[in-house]
């Protein structure tokens, strides 16, 4: 059986809630409160290491890290060609998702919808960051459905994640006309839901 330690609000964790849905994976649900620190408690802790969400538990093997989770749930699904570049570069854009997209739009969408610290020199040192991440991405989809050949993968449901966030970071999609049709295409696909 799968575990899978979920909790709402979470951009990293609806991820792994959308593909669970869309493959249709049978899964047991661990819900953590975030905000109520039961992510960082002990006995989570003894459980998960890293101490963070999501976190999945099969028949002993344990996996943390959304994007990880997401490469493996996927395999030999159509949600994760065989073909080894195929592969790679759905990797390419799940690295790049964690390292350009998924702090520079989360943190100051965290701040600013939940109201946490909103210290102007952090969202002033993030805004350049998600706006040149958003233009790499409206490049790519400018001639293209999908971010790899010509299906929705898992690197559509890393990307889709945060990027959805845009506005509530405070980013106009408006200016990213290929990215907001690339998101109507996600909102399409069957068994999509939105982020709670
Ligand atoms: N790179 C990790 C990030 C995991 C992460 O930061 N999770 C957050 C929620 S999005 C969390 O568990 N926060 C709990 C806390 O900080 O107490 C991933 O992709 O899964």
């Amino acid at each position: 059986m799968l575990t899978f330690y979920d909790a709402p609000i979470s951009g990293n964790t609806y991820k792994v809630r959308l593909l669970l849905g869309q493959l249709a994976i049978p899964h047991e649900v661990v819900r953590l409160d975030i905000a109520g620190g039961a992510v960082r408690a002990k006995d989570f802790r003894k459980v998960n290491p890293f101490g963070r969400v999501p976190f999945i538990v099969e028949d002993g093997f344990a996996l943390a890290e959304s994007n990880a989770i997401l490469l493996y749930l996927a395999r030999g699904s159509k949600l994760l060609p065989a073909d080894v570049r195929v592969q790679g570069l759905v990797q390419q854009w799940m690295f790049f998702e964690q390292n350009q997209v998924e702090t520079a739009i989360g943190l100051p969408r965290l701040w600013r919808k939940f109201g946490a610290e909103q210290d102007p020199a952090l969202l002033e040192h993030y805004r350049p960051r998600a706006v040149a991440a958003l233009k790499v991405l409206e490049r790519h989809l400018a001639r293209r459905d999908w971010f790899v050949g010509d299906a929705y993968s898992v690197a559509d449901i890393a990307l889709f994640a945060y990027s959805q966030m845009a506005p509530e970071a405070g980013h106009d999609l408006g200016q990213f006309a290929a990215v907001s049709a690339w998101m109507e295409r996600v909102r399409e696909q069957p068994g999509w839901f939105a982020l709670e």
